[in-house]
């Protein structure tokens, strides 16, 4: 019913670890031997390096041990199968618009893969060239998972929704992870690293740009469920210059799927700029880690594809690491790591590896609303609102956009819900791949957790469910998740802190760790988790 902040705690209290961090940094580049900052070679790593550290992928996991290990004084190389994103196409941008999807916007496909896929009975998809865009639609058969491509991973085409969970909701996700240091130090840390701030309600109140969370709220609250405002990574200053037209808009032009141009501060922004700006971090985008196994000398050989932009191979290199950080996701984790046991390279990784998968109950749905409440034709591309019914019914839904440029009527959401399904991924030998036991049958938990939010409101406000959104009516967009996790879960596939048993010397390090569900968005979690683990391995692995 009240309508609150997020619960994110965001104290400052970095400055002192700052002060660590120097100081360790120096004692490391002497342990090490190293001439400082000229230690990180520049350019795409060669064939025959070797590395002290190799993290594969560039999103919030990866980024975070980048940054911590290069403060501390260790050179590290990512690894990075998608593009640098740092280069304006024909257009001027470097991003593609949601409202017209081009070849920048999928990876590897020919034909878009749109969320919504219909709008009053029009499919929306359309062909596209085949080329290394920044989003990928991974497709599992009975799920369809949703991945950012390119340097700063899922930051680079993510919401920016930073969700805290609640204090007594964290235990139940991970409970060997001692909840107060994660709620002291952590998350704390994790927020002021990305970026989140949070919108001024007073403009929130008189923006037409909000006027869709507006009614979102007003629904929520009428049917007394609990509304929050959720903070975010996109810089609502820059969207209020936006609003008042002194600043190219982003947020405010229907941008964010396939990247922003403006105002939102992705993993570029942040981690990886503080990580480059130390001189010790390298990055080789367009590689894709294919085989990690020990190597005979100690450390591990790693292969590597360079790729252009059709996906073509264009050169294979081997490179040894003494360290390699599994930061590709928690499907490009999971699925390196049971091929890599399947096919005898790492054959003692535990037997949880490829287990605890999860889609953190996502699942989408429309309301028609009546005439009289429009939702606008300017929404902001950026949620900032949420509903949490997640003790009563099982579901946190955020108030999402459709921004389309026309009225629609339509409230639109996404929610996570409390699902007891997880699934494992395989290694399919005849077909070579591996593959993901998910099915399409256990969204049904999920539609029902988000009809406890959403008949109630649809009987308080004598509304309907939008059914043109997912196909020819079809209310819920149940074939699909935005946040896949586990896999390589914290405490069972690793220790306690991401060591993955059997091999000293990797880790995993991203959303792979957290068994399926975060009851929020995840990135926030993510990122806290890196930071709490790469400061125990800094302190007693290197
Ligand atoms: P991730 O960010 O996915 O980074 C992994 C990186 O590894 C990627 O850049 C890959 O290209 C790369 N990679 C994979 N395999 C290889 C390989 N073999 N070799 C080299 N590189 C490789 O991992 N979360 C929120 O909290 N709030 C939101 O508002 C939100 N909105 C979302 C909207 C969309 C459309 C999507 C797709 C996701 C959204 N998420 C959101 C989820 C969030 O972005 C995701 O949980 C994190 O990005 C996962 O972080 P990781 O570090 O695990």
């Amino acid at each position: 019913m009240a309508a609150s902040t997020a619960p994110s705690e965001r104290s400052g209290g970095t400055s002192r670890r700052r002060f660590l961090i120097g100081t360790s940094s120096i004692a490391g580049l002497s342990l090490l031997g190293l001439p400082g900052r000229a230690a990180a070679a520049a350019g795409p790593i060669g064939n025959g390096a070797h590395v002290p550290v190799l993290i594969i992928g560039t999103g919030y996991g990866g980024s975070v041990a980048a940054l911590r290990l290069a403060q501390a004084g260790v050179p590290v190389h990512m690894v990075e199968m998608g593009m640098a994103w740092d280069t304006p196409g024909p257009d001027g941008k470097i991003f593609a618009n949601t409202r017209t999807p081009d070849y920048r916007s999928y990876w590897l496909r020919t034909r878009t893969k749109q969320p919504i896929v219909n709008f009053l009975g029009f499919p929306l998809d359309k062909d596209v060239p085949r080329y290394t865009g920044i989003l990928d639609a991974e497709d599992f058969g009975e799920i369809l998972v949703y991945q950012g491509r390119g340097v700063g991973g899922g930051s680079l085409v993510n919401g920016g929704m930073a969700v805290t969970p609640k204090r007594a909701r964290f235990s139940s996700v991970l409970p060997s992870v001692n909840a107060a240091e994660m709620y002291d130090v952590y998350y704390p840390r994790a927020n002021a690293e990305l970026g989140v701030n949070e919108i001024d309600v007073s403009w929130f109140d008189s923006t037409p740009a909000y006027q869709y969370s507006r009614v979102g709220r007003k629904h929520a609250q009428r049917s007394n469920f609990d509304f929050l405002y959720v903070p975010n990574v996109y810089d609502f200053d820059y969207m209020e210059q936006e609003a008042a037209g002194t600043v190219p808009k982003s947020a405010l032009a229907a941008e964010i799927l396939y990247g922003n141009n403006h105002g939102k501060k992705s993993l570029q922004q942040t981690y990886l700029a503080r990580a480059k700006a130390t001189g010790l971090v390298t990055i080789s985008a367009l590689h894709r880690v294919t085989s990690v196994s020990p190597a005979s000398g100690g450390g591990y050989t790693v292969v590597i594809e360079q790729l252009d932009t059709t996906g073509g191979v264009t050169a294979t290199k081997t490179v040894t690491a003494d360290r390699v950080f599994f930061a590709a996701g928690s499907v490009g984790t999971s699925k390196l790591l049971v091929r890599m046991r399947a096919t005898g390279k790492l054959p003692n990784l535990s037997g949880e590896v490829g287990k605890g998968w999860g889609d953190n109950g996502n699942v989408m749905c429309g309301r028609a609303n009546h005439l009289w409440d429009p939702t606008g034709a300017l929404q902001s591309s950026i949620p900032t609102a949420g509903i949490d019914n997640w003790d009563d019914g099982g579901a946190f839904a955020e108030v999402a956009p459709i921004p389309t440029g026309i009225e629609t009527w339509a409230s639109f959401y996404l929610s996570i819900t409390d699902t007891p399904h997880r699934a494992e991924f395989t290694w399919n030998a005849a077909a070579g791949r591996v593959e993901l036991n998910w099915q399409a049958s256990w969204k049904q938990v999920s539609i029902d957790r988000a009809k406890s939010i959403f008949d109630k409101i649809n009987r308080k406000e004598g509304t309907i469910y939008r059914t043109d959104l997912f196909g020819i009516y079809k209310i819920w967009g149940d074939h699909l998740t935005y946040h896949p996790l586990g896999g390589a879960v914290l405490g069972k596939a690793t220790d306690n802190y991401g060591r993955l048993h059997g091999y000293p010397g990797l880790y995993a390090i991203d959303g792979s760790l957290i068994p399926g569900n975060t009851t929020v968005n995840p990135f926030v979690t993510i990122t806290a988790l890196a930071e709490r683990n790469i400061e125990k391995i800094i302190a007693t692995d290197l």
